[in-house]
């Protein structure tokens, strides 16, 4: 710090609190980069990649980490701002050539936080208004967001690598002073206390529709819980175009393997029937368990002869972006991987997949493809 003496005690509490509110900020970018990392994978798994069955809900809780995480930072970064705000326009820009190393220093440290501020404000940005429902780019998305998360954790690491002597110290003079100078405490812990609990109160009350009991907290989640059956809807069959087709008495379910198989609904309704309690937990953080009754998946697959290690690839009648997906061998062997007929005792609503749809355990919502026409062996 450069002030001089008498402005010493207030810049200290500033680095203090840019160090804390840095760490908390550092802990939420760092859970959503795993977990939004996880959520990738799950959706386009690379050769090694294995994702458990068990427990059914593990998704469910990644991906509310995920989102709680996300919205908690929002304030945090908000708040990290507003402190080191006058900082991000000091001068020099860079520093003097005659003092390279510095300059290199703090040249590496500017551009890194510019890097870090841009992408990290379209991150939060744009996954809000994604949990928000709006998304005029369902694709450019989920790439940019992607793309953009290795880029902010980049831009994090150069900027926690930089400025590790100032964090360090800002601690370590905390423990020095922390008795000796009480009033440095009250001003800087009651703007971290504050921020912290605007982040727990924006996780709650967006991220908690994820977990039972606290959503009913979740004022500002985009989900009120309707839909038919109990259960909300992403896209009703209306919006897919798949109504007449889906609700048609000549429905066949075409199972194309070693063996090929086409079953009515009625031939699918004679097949052995199993009920599981599942929940559907969509990538934009809600979630809601329901019980499900249809038939096995991996009886689906003997039926055509499927070899024990085989994918299954379901495929809808909707055409569109969530028509197809792939269920990994791991899950097409689980128990609980069922083609479901029924939600909740009752036949599936159309806007819920009627007549059949997939439901696996630990898995994100959107790959849970409802309206299923196809299911293929993946060879
Ligand atoms: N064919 C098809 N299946 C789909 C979708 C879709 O748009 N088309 N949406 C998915 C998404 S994003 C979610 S979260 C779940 C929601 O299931 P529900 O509408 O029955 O609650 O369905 C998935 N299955
Ligand atoms: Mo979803």
């Amino acid at each position: 710090m450069t002030a001089g003496p008498g402005r010493r005690a207030p810049a200290l509490r500033t680095t203090r609190l840019a160090a804390h509110l840095g760490t908390a900020l550092g802990i939420a970018i760092a859970i959503c980069f795993v977990t939004g990392l996880l959520s990738h994978w799950i959706q386009h798994p690379p050769g090694w990649f294995y994702w458990p069955t068990r427990p059914a809900w593990l998704y469910q809780l990644t991906q509310g980490l995920h989102v709680a995480c996300g919205v908690a930072a929002i304030p945090l970064a908000l708040l990290k701002l507003a402190i080191v705000y006058p900082k991000l326009f000091a001068r020099p820009v860079i520093g003097s050539w005659r003092a390279p190393v510095a300059a290199l220093r703090r040249g590496l440290e500017r551009a890194s936080i510019a890097v870090l501020v841009v992408a990290l404000l379209f991150q939060l940005s744009t996954g809000l208004l994604n949990i928000a429902q709006w998304y005029p780019w369902r694709f450019f998305f989920t790439t940019a967001h992607y793309a953009t998360a290795w880029v902010t954790v980049g831009a994090v690491l150069v900027h926690v690598g930089v400025k590790l002597p100032d964090i360090a110290a800002a601690y370590r003079r905390e423990s020095d002073t922390r008795s000796a100078d009480p009033d440095s405490g009250p001003g800087r812990r009651a703007v971290l206390g504050a921020g912290l609990a605007a982040a727990a109160l924006a996780a709650v009350a967006v991220g908690g529709q994820s977990a039972g009991p606290l959503r009913r907290l979740a004022f500002l989640a985009p989900r009120s819980g309707a839909g038919p059956q109990d259960l909300p809807v992403n896209r009703t069959a209306a919006a897919a175009r798949v109504g007449t087709a889906a609700a048609s008495p000549d429905f066949r379910l075409h199972l194309t393997g070693p063996r090929t198989v086409d079953l009515s609904l009625s031939q699918l309704r004679a097949l052995p029937q199993h009920t599981v309690r599942l929940p559907i937990a969509c990538v934009e953080g809600w979630s809601r368990w329901a019980t499900w009754t249809g038939v096995r998946v991996a009886d689906l697959a003997s039926l055509v002869g499927a070899p024990d290690g085989a994918a299954l690839r379901f495929v809808s009648i909707d055409v569109g972006p969530y028509g197809v997906s792939t269920l990994p061998a791991t899950h097409v062997r689980a128990a609980d991987s069922l083609l479901a007929l029924q939600l909740n005792g009752a036949d599936l609503d159309l806007d819920h997949g009627f007549p059949c749809r997939l439901i696996a355990p630990s898995r994100p919502g959107v790959t849970q493809t409802k309206w299923v026409r196809r299911i293929e062996v993946v060879t």
